[in-house]
Order: structure tokens, then sequence, then C-alpha cells
């Protein structure tokens, strides 16, 4: 029987997907998981959708004798313990030359881990981000790739035809080395969290300041997704405020969903990456900090009977769609600055030589984030590699210049009217401390040498001072 270019662990929804998208571009792929009933249903699937080149095992030894040399395993099982026990069932089977590829969710460290651990082996590792959710894995995703680049070559078929495709090519490079594959995919998701925070404050203002109904606001985003907010994201949220109720109340189901959000790990990882070095990553924190008060729910209702809102200012409603968009905007290159400059630290710290410019391009589709706005960022990069912060790219200091007033309008009336906007006030504070010459740190240097003596430099001569403060 003719071997498989490829093998894939694990048939949960990514994995599912992802082995029929690997299977429709005409790659023979065998298939296997730890309880035997997702196996018979991506087979049956296999066959429905076209009788696809896919192969179901249960057993492990069949499934790896299955593969052609070198072998090529993704895995896509839960992260954490579940790919360390997915190792260890393959590595006894594998040879030396062959590659193991996780495209979960992990943390980084994990990965470079595990990549030294299966090197005694001869085995090579690559950790994978994968990014597009159950659509993406199925018709495109946007992929995430970090490890030996000569593992990479030996994958690299295979996922430029699987990745999305946009207009400058497939959704896909080699990352870096070591874990810079799932570095990058966790602060896209950072930055997911960010853009998402920042959709529902666009919400909040234009629903309780300006009064828009659920069918004004999906013809709101609808119309922004024509424009310089052209991204996923919008798109859906603008067929959210269309969906009318599906469990037979009146009105839609946007307004009997739970005020509480949930998350997994990767938005928490990329906040902590942002202490470890010392980056700012305030609109993604203002989202998190979002997720976690909102799961106060019972504390919150109580709280609201305490406190009465400020009243309302009256606004012209068009005009207050309008900042919302440009307020909008600026924050989310705020949020996009905050994310590559991460990468950035992160890149210059582990020696990945990360390539910004790139890794925008690869978010263009595929992913969650995607967006028209994502190319204006690969040019930004095209146009200085080293660009210290997008913050000051010729074009987007420019498109920030001619909108500040709209967002410091939007700003200011969120906190006359008592709603919470920290993602657009957070990027906006982001924004007024990093295009400030002098900051009052100063001050903050002369207390920590009062009661520390940390000393300090000075403005006006060379070398570091302490002084006797009393
Ligand atoms: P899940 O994260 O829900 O994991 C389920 C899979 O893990 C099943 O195949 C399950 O096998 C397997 N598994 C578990 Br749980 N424990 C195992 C063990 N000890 N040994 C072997 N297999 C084990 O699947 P998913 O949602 O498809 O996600 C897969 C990866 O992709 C995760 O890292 C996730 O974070 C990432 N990801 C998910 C999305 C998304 O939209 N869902 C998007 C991007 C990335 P079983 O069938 O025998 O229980």
């Amino acid at each position: 029987m003719e071997k498989s270019k490829i093998g894939l662990v694990g048939l949960a929804v990514m994995g599912q997907n992802f082995a029929l998208n690997i299977a429709s571009k005409g790659f023979p792929i065998s298939v296997h998981n730890r309880s035997p009933g997702k196996i018979d249903a991506t087979v049956a699937r296999a066959k429905e959708e076209g009788n696809l080149p896919l192969t179901g095992y249960a057993d492990v030894g069949e499934f790896v004798a299955s593969l052609e040399r070198p072998r090529r395993i993704v895995i896509l099982v839960k992260a954490g313990a579940p790919v360390d026990a997915t190792i260890a069932k393959l590595v006894p089977l594998l040879d030396a030359g062959d590659i193991i590829i996780d495209g979960g969710n992990e943390w980084y460290p994990n990965t470079e881990r595990r990549a030294a651990k299966v090197a005694e082996a001869g085995i090579q590792y690559i950790g994978m981000g994968v990014s597009g959710g159950e659509e993406g894995a199925r018709n495109g995703p946007s992929l995430m790739p970090g490890g030996p680049a000569d593992a990479y070559e030996a994958i690299r078929p295979i996922v430029e035809k699987v990745a999305a495709q946009v207009d400058d090519g497939p959704c896909v490079m080699h990352i870096g080395p070591g874990g810079a594959g799932n570095y990058v995919k966790m602060v896209h998701n950072g930055i997911e969290y960010g853009d998402m925070q920042l959709i529902a404050e666009a919400y909040d203002i234009m629903k309780r300041i300006g009064g828009l109904t659920n069918d004004e606001l999906g013809d709101v985003f609808t119309q922004w997704n024509e424009g310089e907010l052209d991204s996923f994201l919008v798109e859906i949220t603008s067929k959210i405020f269309r969906k009318k109720d599906d469990q037979g109340q009146p009105g839609h189901l946007v307004d009997y969903i739970l005020d509480k959000t949930g998350m997994k790990g990767t938005g928490r990882w990329t906040i902590q990456e942002g202490a470890e070095r010392s980056v700012a990553v305030t609109t993604m924190n203002a989202a998190l900090d979002g997720r976690f008060l909102s799961g106060l729910k019972e504390q919150r209702v109580a709280a609201s009977s305490l406190f009465t809102d400020p009243p309302l200012p009256k606004v012209d409603k068009a005009q207050l769609v309008d900042d919302v968009r440009q307020a909008l905007y600026c924050s989310k290159i705020c949020s996009y600055a905050q994310g590559m400059n991460l990468i950035r630290a992160a890149s210059e710290e582990h020696d990945w030589n990360l390539d910004p410019g790139g890794i925008a391009r690869i978010w263009k589709g595929g992913c969650i984030i995607r967006a028209g706005f994502l190319d204006q960022i690969k040019k930004a990069y095209d146009r200085n590699p080293n660009l210290p912060s997008l913050l000051v790219d010729s074009e987007f200091a420019k498109e920030l210049g001619e909108r500040q007033a709209a967002w410091r309008r939007v700003v200011g009336l969120s906190v006359q009217s008592g709603i919470a906007a920290a993602g657009f006030s957070g990027s906006l504070a982001y924004f007024d401390t990093y295009r400030r010459a002098s900051l009052p740190a100063n001050l903050v240097q002369a207390q920590r040498d009062f009661f520390g003596r940390h000393t300090f430099a000075r403005t006006d001569r060379e070398g570091t001072f302490s002084a006797d403060w009393e």
C-alpha cells in the first residue's frame, strides 16, 4: 500500500478539519486519535467530502508504519500533558530524521523542552501556531511554524498548500527557531483579545450613549467592514447584531447572552510575557482585565445598586458613530504596535531573528485577526524593517494625527457617561505616553532615591547621583 505523505494525531475540532484540509489538497494522510470514535467520524467525513485520501488507524504502530519517511506527524491534541503523552507513545516508534509538528496553542518553553528531548533520538520538532478556528483549519488557516529551518523545508510543500492564500502568497512562513512559532501565535491571540475588547467598547458606547439599536449596529459594522476597519472580527460582529434569538424569545440573540467572558491561556501568557520583557501591552491588558471583571457578575449586580449612573450627554448620533470608528482604528494601531514590540523584544532576547513584516503578511488571511490593516503594517516594515514602533511609521503617524481629536472625544464622552472603555482610554494613554518627550518619571526617580537611595541620572550632566533629600 502506498505510504501517506503525512500523519495527524488528535481528531477533535482542529485536528479533524486540518486533516481533511490536507487530504483535500491531494496529500494522502494517515490519522489517529486516542479514542477511536473520532477516527471513524473523520474517515466518514473524508468519504462524504469527496473520497479524500485519508486513512484512519486505531493502532498507533500501524499509524506510524503507514507513513513515508522521513515521517511527518502533526499533533493536535489538548496542549500540555496530552502532548507529552502523545509524544511518549510516538517516539519509540520513530526514527532519526522524523519530524513531529505540534499544532496546539502551546506555551513556548514546553516546545523548546520537548524539542531538546526528542533531539536525543535524532527527531526534529516544530511548534506550529494554527489560527482560524474550525473553518480556518478546514479551508485554510494562518500557520506559524517555528523550529529547525531544515525541518520546515520538509513540511513546506504541504503547509504552503493548506494555508490560507492571499494576494502575496500563502499565510505561512518559517517563523524562526525554537519556540518562535508558538510565541508568535501567543501574541496573535493577545492581539485578538485586544481587538475583541475594542469592538465591545465601541458597541457599548454606541448603544448606551448613542442609543443605537441592534439593527443600526449591524449596519454600522457592515459599513465599517468596507473601510479601514475591514476585518474578520468586524464582519462577524455585523452578523451577530442581525441574529434573532434562536430559543423563541423576541429580539436578538446577543441580548440574551450572559455578560461573562471565558478564556483559555494565551491572553494571560501575552500579558505575563509583556511584564517579563518590560514591554507595555496596555490594550491587551485592558482586554484581560475586562474579562476578569466580567466574571464578577454577582458582585457587579450588587455594586450597581450602590451608585447612580452619571447623566448621559446629548450627542449627534452620526458624529458619535464616526468618532467611535476613528477611536477604534487608533486604538487598534496601538494594540498592534504593542504586539509587534513584544515580538521584537522576544526575538532579541532569544536571538530568533523574527521578521515583523512577514508575520503581519501571514496574518492577512486565515486567522481570527485577519484584516486589510495588516497589509499596511507589512508595508510599514517594508519601509523600515527596524521601525521602533508602528506609531512612528509615516503613514500610521499621519492617520493617528488626523484621528486623535475624535479618539479624545470618545474617551472623554465615555468617562463623562460612566462607561468603562479601558481599551480605548488605555490605548490613548499609551499613545500620549509614547509621544511625549518628557514624563513625570523624574519625580518617581526622586522618590525612589529619597526612600531607597536608588540613585538617578541627571538631564544636564553624565553620571549617577543621589541626594540628601532632607
Ligand atoms: P482539544 O484541545 O479540545 O483537545 C481534544 C483532543 O485532545 C482530542 O483528540 C483528545 O483525544 C486529545 N487528548 C486529550 Br484531551 N488528552 C489526551 C491524552 N492524554 N493523550 C492523547 N490525546 C489526548 O482539541 P481542539 O479544540 O481541536 O484543539 C487542539 C489544539 O489546537 C489545542 O492546543 C488548542 O488550543 C489549539 N487550537 C484550537 C482552536 C479552536 O478553535 N478550537 C484554534 C486554534 C488552536 P480523545 O478524543 O481521546 O479525548
